[in-house]
């Protein structure tokens, strides 16, 4: 395997909506670039990218994968993503490394919302992009009305460099407007032979070379004032405009193939080589602590992106080095730990394939094998001070599920299983809710589920099912209450002896205490399942000594823990304990937690007890031909519609909905909008269960418990 320096080297991401080719665009690339001496096909399962049994079966990518091809002394390192967006936790690492992306465009069908979605991370994460429409050879393909829809649907500023001459059936050629040629390819596809460009095509592609200048020079005043001098720019300072312009994405140029017949990816290969930025050209890694982490650094950092669990190689981490060199044999030493590690068996990936290294430049991307601390987002730095590089942060789950093995007894099975998946897969999470008694599984999708399942099947034989998750109610009170307990007990030598006196009500930021009180202490309660208890003291003359309150406070914690009304945790209260009664000989510390505890079940349940709902605000992004049918839906699910815009060419309905109506929500939404919505939520608050609701949830949850 050759050295490539950080300038020869071109990370390039592959995103876009489902099934638009990108798999069969790697392959290609790899063909062409001589990595590969056969393209596979996604039909045949046998393309390098998808690799794994899940991904044949579904004839769907699920993994990210990495692979790599060559054009005249440029490394190309490709990342192929899946296209569906359940599998988003793929897509953000790949991101992360990647110098520019290719985002590829089914010409069947223009910017799908899948597109839409994936140019959505595109412009969050700030990368340089190229549009790519594949699928011109289809007899649907069309191209005016995809370019069409790309102009309309994205805001950034797209520039044609090439279009298909006979887009459809028969497609074989391509003008391209920055060499001012046509590519006229052979029926296998490969190398075209060069034509001029048909008379009937030079005023539009005089047009549009002209729109290209013009895009390219824009980016530069040097070069707009060479253009204004000279009336047009040569090549390379058309390559060194439109680099500039793709670093500030201020300009998206466009390119055609037709993968599936290797047509126009060694121009598109040609294009990456001279003008796409390399890893010297991006701006550099940061850190933690927002330090910057130059390629030209010498210290060696490696930055690990992806762990895998793979079948043939067992635990495989995927890096970057984000500064200096690293060579085989090398010691690391991992930030996080402050293990050593020595970097003994270095590898490039080509989908499972791996090929041995000696030496990687900054920049580039390699892999290594059984090395026990390839976490997710560790940093190794040669120097050993520690620093680490900013975490990828993944998006926030968008799906919940109980799952449980369906033989009884395989509990740890599943967990250990779940757990492992989830170094590979940050976002199937995993969480063991000793408060609904459920494993609770959260995803990003149904399919991401499905997916979950079939690995825990296949590959750590653990049969699973899912069922529907419990909801994380909470207690609180609406009024105040006061309450008093006694506890007495006479048997044979010392008894037992405590009385107490409380008064409750609920608790807001900035509470104001009564002025009948007099309140001598207190102490804010941050409670382990969210919300606050404000512990207060308004006793008078010792009735009760301030060693009993720590006791008293245990008690009211007991019965909070397990929520007089329905076993749920409660939260939000005042309490003010301001009497009581001790005996000099049986008063202790029990007596005065049975009696502390009991008061304030008694107050809580006299003080206008309620329930409170989790509440997700969630985000809906749609073509406007569902957005009434959303609506409808939501209203259905006690949401509170908070608003609606646009954002680009769809629509986006922001909403706060109670968790319990989220239920299976994306299915809904998916055969309301024929999969062309896409929603993510997160957690917003607490917030009261109508009075309606919580009679029938009272019940509900009191049949639960007996079970
Ligand atoms: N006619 C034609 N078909 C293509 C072309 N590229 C891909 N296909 C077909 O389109 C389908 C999807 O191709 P993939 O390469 O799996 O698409 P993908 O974008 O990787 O799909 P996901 O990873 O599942 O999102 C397959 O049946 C391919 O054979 C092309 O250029 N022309
Ligand atoms: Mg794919």
């Amino acid at each position: 395997m050759n050295y490539y320096e950080s300038s020869k080297i071109k990370n390039i991401a592959i995103l876009g909506g489902s099934k638009a080719g990108k798999t069969t665009l790697a392959e290609c690339m790899m063909f062409e670039g001589g990595v590969i001496s056969r393209m596979g096909s996604v039909e045949d399962k046998n393309t390098v990218s998808d690799y794994h049994e899940v991904e044949h079966e579904r004839q769907n990518s699920v993994y990210s994968s990495i692979m790599h091809t060559e054009w005249r002394g440029t490394k190309i390192n490709i990342i192929d993503t899946p296209g569906l967006d359940d599998f988003v936790g793929e897509v953000i690492p790949a991101l992360r490394v990647a110098n520019t992306s290719l985002l590829v465009i089914n010409a069947q069908n223009g910017v799908e919302v899948g597109t839409e979605i994936m140019m959505r991370y595109l412009r969050r994460y700030e990368k340089p992009t190229i549009l790519v429409v594949n699928q011109i050879d289809h007899s649907k393909a069309d191209w005016d009305r995809t370019l069409e829809s790309v102009n309309s649907q994205f805001s950034e500023n797209v520039v044609v460099v090439q279009y298909p001459y006979n887009a459809g059936d028969g497609f074989d050629s391509i003008i391209d407007v920055l060499k001012m040629v046509m590519y006229k390819f052979p029926p296998e596809g490969g190398k075209p032979e060069k034509l001029p460009i048909p008379d009937d095509q030079k005023e539009r592609a005089d047009e549009l070379h002209n729109e290209l200048v013009e895009a390219a020079a824009e980016n530069d005043e040097d070069l707009m004032e060479l253009y204004f001098e000279e009336g047009t720019l040569t090549e390379d300072q058309m390559r060194d405009g439109i680099r500039k312009g793709m670093l500030s994405r201020s300009l998206l140029p466009l390119f055609c193939v037709a993968s599936k017949k290797n047509m126009g990816s060694g121009r598109l290969m040609g294009f990456i080589g001279n003008v796409a930025p390399s890893a010297a050209d991006v701006a550099p890694e940061k850190t933690t602590e927002d330090e910057e982490i130059k390629t030209t650094d010498s210290d060696t950092t490696l930055f690990v992106f992806k762990a895998a669990n793979e079948k043939h190689a067992g635990s495989v981490g995927y890096f970057k080095v984000c500064s200096g060199e690293l060579s085989s044999g090398m010691e690391l030493t991992d930030s996080t730990t402050g293990n050593k590690a020595k970097m003994n068996q270095l590898y490039i990936m080509d989908g499972k394939n791996r090929s041995p290294v000696e030496k990687l430049a900054a920049g580039d991307i390699g892999a290594t094998v059984k090395y026990k601390g390839a976490n997710t987002n560790n940093t190794l730095r040669s120097s050993g001070d520690g620093k680490k590089i900013a975490p990828l942060n993944f998006p926030n789950p968008r799906i919940r599920v109980a799952v449980a093995p369906t033989k009884s007894g395989e509990e740890e099975k599943m967990g250990a299983a779940l757990n492992k998946m989830h170094e590979g897969d940050p976002t199937l999470i995993m969480e063991l809710s000793k408060e609904l008694k459920q494993t609770i599984l959260h995803a990003q999708g149904e399919l991401h589920l499905q997916t979950a399942k079939w690995t825990l099947s296949k590959e750590y034989g653990v049969e699973i099912e899912y069922s529907k998750p419990r909801i994380s109610y909470r207690e609180t009170i609406r009024a105040q209450a006061e309450a008093s307990y006694k506890h007495k007990k006479q048997s044979g030598g010392s008894g037992q002896f405590g009385e107490v006196f409380m008064r409750i009500f609920p608790w807001t930021e900035g509470v104001e205490m009564p002025t009948d009180l007099k309140v001598r202490g207190q102490e804010e309660i941050e409670l382990d399942w969210g919300g606050k208890l404000l512990y207060c003291s308004a006793i008078v003359g010792g009735s009760i000594d301030a060693r009993f309150m720590p006791a008293i406070l245990k008690g009211i914690n007991e019965v909070m823990e397990e929520g007089p009304l329905t076993k749920s945790y409660a939260r939000d209260i005042v309490v003010i304990v301001y009497d009581g009664k001790m005996h000099p000989v049986d008063s202790n510390e029990i007596s005065f937690k049975i009696a502390g505890g009991r008061a304030f079940k008694e107050a809580f349940l006299n003080a206008k007890p309620m329930l409170l709902e989790p509440i997700y605000r969630l985000k809906v992004l749609t073509p406007d031909d569902y957005t009434g049918d959303i609506m409808t839906d939501l209203q259905g699910r006690r949401a509170l519609v908070e608003g609606i815009e646009s954002e680009g060419s769809l629509q986006k309905i922001v909403a706060r909905v109670p968790l319990a109506e989220l239920y299976k929500y994306t299915t809904t939404l998916s055969s309301i909008a024929q999969g062309r919505a896409a929603y993510e939520r997160e957690f917003l608050e607490y917030a009261m269960v109508p009075s309606d609701v919580q009679a029938k949830l009272v019940k509900e949850l009191a049949a639960q418990e007996e079970e």
